[in-house]
């Protein structure tokens, strides 16, 4: 039985005639996404959408929560009072196995130790009618392409990798929980309407060059901010030439450049992956509507009048890449990365090399880095780094398992780890490296910011394609280039690794493996669903307070944050996936990777009532919260750019802060602390971030007249006496506005709902 089926049977039915409405509201031809957000919209759109400018409402097909974003998603739900979810939904359990020893051992203390957990997200799914993916079935982005994706579906997921199923022609988008609630209580979801970047790939790969180098080159060409707020639309005779796993790669890491979602058009690569899925009556149709699945021909022939911005990548001149390490935006090729290693003193040694996670875990990845394995028995090389991999769902671990991709990682020293993140999100009991010694590891995965695979600062984490991180394992140093290179064998050779080699999809088809998907029962009304006052894991929400309707005066500065401070920076995963679902736990963690820029100590500041220094930010602003005194926090560029995780918007929230007040803000992020009632607030002229001092007051006056479009201004006391005054810009509607007003757009829910 296909997943969804009904709904996209539905949907599908009135997509041209919506397709057409679009066409004629907007006077000309349309990009692809504009196809898909038209077949989406709420309601009847009487003036045309102007791209970063109006926020319109959308109706999602459905909604996707992996476990650590799901419980605090959920705990949200309960409050509305439904009694079902208003589209489909699934819960998919991932982020909390974590990886030691490897699969079996790794999943049994997973079910262990989590067993609280996943009996909640368990019986909640059940209680609201929602599809739940045990621990084991896979990563949530690959059993969504496996099963759900749809081209021109649209999808919100609470997790920024949601975007992977862009690879098989969605407009799939990361949020929080908060949006999740939302459109599961059946309220439409309000976006931003986007700018589009269009991305025309030419030619082919060839050799070493893999989907995964295509994002990395323009990962360095956007830079981690550079496509805030837009959609990547790929485009161009070049797409077809690239696997729908390998398009899902490409759009997995548009989040690593703050890209709103990424979409590739509707062609044959995905009929075939659709097929191959088990999903003929879904490829059928969509074949049925190519035309609405694709731009229209105008957009190819001339598209710099479509696009915001158009970039071309040559696939046939495309080099392997490698980015890193601490963001993902520092690429240049293999070429020039050995002589890069020397000068910047990076460690040479490569300890462990890390394939896998929801970003390269496909049958062509796992069949091309085999490849490489193979040739390295044949060649008498072995093995000088670890080498780990996480394959993504349990379709592909049996396939790989049955085909001998998996015995030959395993023949050559691979350890495979469980279809789940693991060490890709800090949940890896690594051994070996002390906190703070320098070492360098290589993954296929998105994502490197400090401390984030291993909560080591030391750790050097870069990424690059799986085949690449497979050959660098047999090289065991990061100057190795397996293209030009050769390496000692046993019996004294040097030998040279030829271009990996393999197939995209399996030619005996996927084996199905135990798939870990438990339905709804029909008779949910009778599930109870428990949370005991005990649990340290599990904590019934209390609605936040509403806004005073009172100017905020006097509030302290916790925190002025030095560079980056991503979500990872502000609610740290790893060890704290633990408390995902316990508010006041997890507030804890907070702000606990942030730079101080005082006194440059991550995770520590100065209590201003009690003259305390190197004091965890927790515990400060406990303090304050108990004196009555808010607090708001200063950050940089692109602040709370990564994760969707709401938490790292409900901890402030929850501990007394009242603004945050930066030079510019990641999308989700943004968007998560409008959500929970937290003021996200941009400094209109970003110099006057100099201005703040620690024992600064800040004022934020004229709230009463707080509107969409207009800033709002700030008063600096400093401590000698000294005031200033600043502009501070916002993005919020009307309706955003709103939930300001309420204290949070929950609270807003809640008010609809009272007046029924
Ligand atoms: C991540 O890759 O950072 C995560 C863990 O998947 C997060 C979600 C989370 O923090 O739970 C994400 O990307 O949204
Ligand atoms: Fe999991 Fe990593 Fe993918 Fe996030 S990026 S969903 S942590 S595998």
């Amino acid at each position: 039985m296909i997943k969804d089926i009904d709904m996209i049977k539905k949907t599908y039915y009135t997509y041209r005639k919506k397709v057409e409405e679009g066409r004629k509201l907007f006077g000309r031809s349309l990009t692809f996404t504009e196809k898909v957000l038209i077949a989406h919209l709420d309601g009847i759109v009487e003036d045309i959408p102007k791209r970063l400018k109006s926020y319109i409402n959308f109706n999602p097909d459905r909604v996707a929560m992996q476990d650590a974003t799901a419980q605090m998603a959920l705990l949200q739900f309960m409050m509305t009072g439904r009694e079902s979810t208003a589209v489909s939904a699934t819960v998919h359990c991932d982020h909390l196995v974590r990886a030691e020893v490897g699969a079996d051992v790794d999943l049994a203390n997973a079910l262990n130790e989590n067993s609280e957990i996943y009996d909640f997200l368990h019986s909640v799914s059940q209680k609201y009618g929602i599809g739940f993916w045990k621990p084991g079935a896979g990563i949530i982005h690959q059993i969504i392409l496996e099963n759900y994706a749809f081209p021109g579906g649209m999808m919100i997921g609470t997790d920024s990798h949601t975007v992977n199923a862009g690879g098989l022609g969605m407009i799939a988008v990361g949020v929080g929980g908060a949006d999740a609630v939302d459109v599961m209580s059946g309220i439409p979801w309000e976006l931003l309407w986007p700018g589009i970047i269009g991305v025309k790939l030419v030619g082919k790969l060839d050799g070493w060059a893999s989907p995964k180098d295509v994002i990395l080159k323009l990962a360095g060409i956007l830079t981690a901010k550079g496509a805030t707020g837009h959609i990547i639309e790929y485009f161009g005779e070049g797409t077809q030439s690239i696997s729908c796993t390998g398009k899902a790669t490409i759009t997995n890491m548009g989040a690593e450049v703050g890209a709103t979602t990424s979409i590739f058009p509707f062609d044959e690569r995905m009929v075939t992956y659709l097929r191959a899925t088990e999903r003929d009556k879904v490829a059928e149709i969509a074949e049925s509507i190519t035309d609405c699945l694709t731009a229209d021909s105008e957009v190819e022939e001339n598209p710099e009048a479509f696009y915001d911005q158009v970039i071309e990548i040559d696939l046939c001149a495309l080099e392997p890449y490698v980015v890193g390490p601490f963001t993902p935006d520092l690429a240049r090729p293999i070429s020039k990365f050995c002589s890069e290693v020397k000068e910047k003193n990076y460690p040479e040694k490569l300890d462990v090399a890390l394939i896998g996670s929801c970003t390269n875990s496909s049958y062509e990845d796992i069949e091309r880095s085999a490849h490489v394995a193979r040739q390295t028995i044949e060649k008498g090389l072995s093995l000088k780094s670890e080498l780990m991999i996480s394959p993504g769902s349990e379709k592909i671990r049996a396939t790989i398992h049955r085909d001998g991709q998996l015995q030959t990682l395993e023949e050559v020293g691979g350890v495979v780890l469980a279809n789940a993140c693991g060490p890709c999100i800090g949940q890896w009991t690594r051994h070996g490296r002390e906190e703070g010694e320098k070492n360098s590891i290589i993954t296929s995965f998105n994502r490197n910011f400090a401390r984030r695979n291993d909560g080591n600062s030391g750790t050097y984490a870069f990424i690059a394609s799986p085949e690449l991180v497979t050959a660098m394992a047999f090289g065991g140093s990061m100057t190795f280039n397996p293209l030009t290179d050769t390496l000692i064998n046993q019996n004294g050779e040097e030998v040279k690794l030829d271009p990996p080699a393999g197939d995209d999809l399996p030619v005996r088809g996927f084996k199905r493996g135990k798939e870990g998907f438990l339905e709804p029962p029909e008779d949910r009304h009778r599930v109870q669903v428990t949370v005991s006052p005990e649990s340290e894991r599990l904590q019934l929400l209390s609605p936040f307070d509403s806004w005073d309707g009172q100017d905020m005066t006097d509030l302290l500065i916790l925190l002025k944050a030095k560079g980056k401070c991503t979500t990872d920076h502000i609610s740290p995963a790893g060890p704290w996936l633990r408390f995902r679902g316990h508010l006041d736990n997890i507030s804890n963690n907070m702000f606990i990777g942030a730079v101080n820029a005082f006194s440059d100590e991550a995770g520590t500041g100065k209590n201003i009532f009690t003259g305390g220094k190197h004091i965890r930010f927790s515990d400060i602003s406990r303090d304050y919260k108990s004196r009555g005194i808010g607090w708001v926090v200063i950050g940089d560029d692109n602040y709370g750019e990564g994760s969707s995780r709401e938490h790292a918007a409900m901890e402030p929230r929850y501990l007394g802060a009242r603004a945050i007040i930066v030079k510019s803000f990641a999308r989700i992020h943004e968007t998560n602390l409008k959500k929970q009632g937290v003021l996200a607030l941009t400094f209109a002229n970003p110099e006057d971030y100099e201005k703040i001092r620690e024992d600064d007051r800040i004022s934020i006056i004229g709230l009463d007249e707080f509107t969409s479009g207009k800033p709002v201004k700030a008063e600096i006391f400093h401590a000698d006496g000294k005031r200033e005054s600043i502009e501070l810009n916002h993005s919020y509607s009307q309706q955003q506005i709103d939930w300001f007003k309420a204290g949070s757009a929950l609270n807003k829910i809640r008010e609809e709902l009272d007046h029924k």
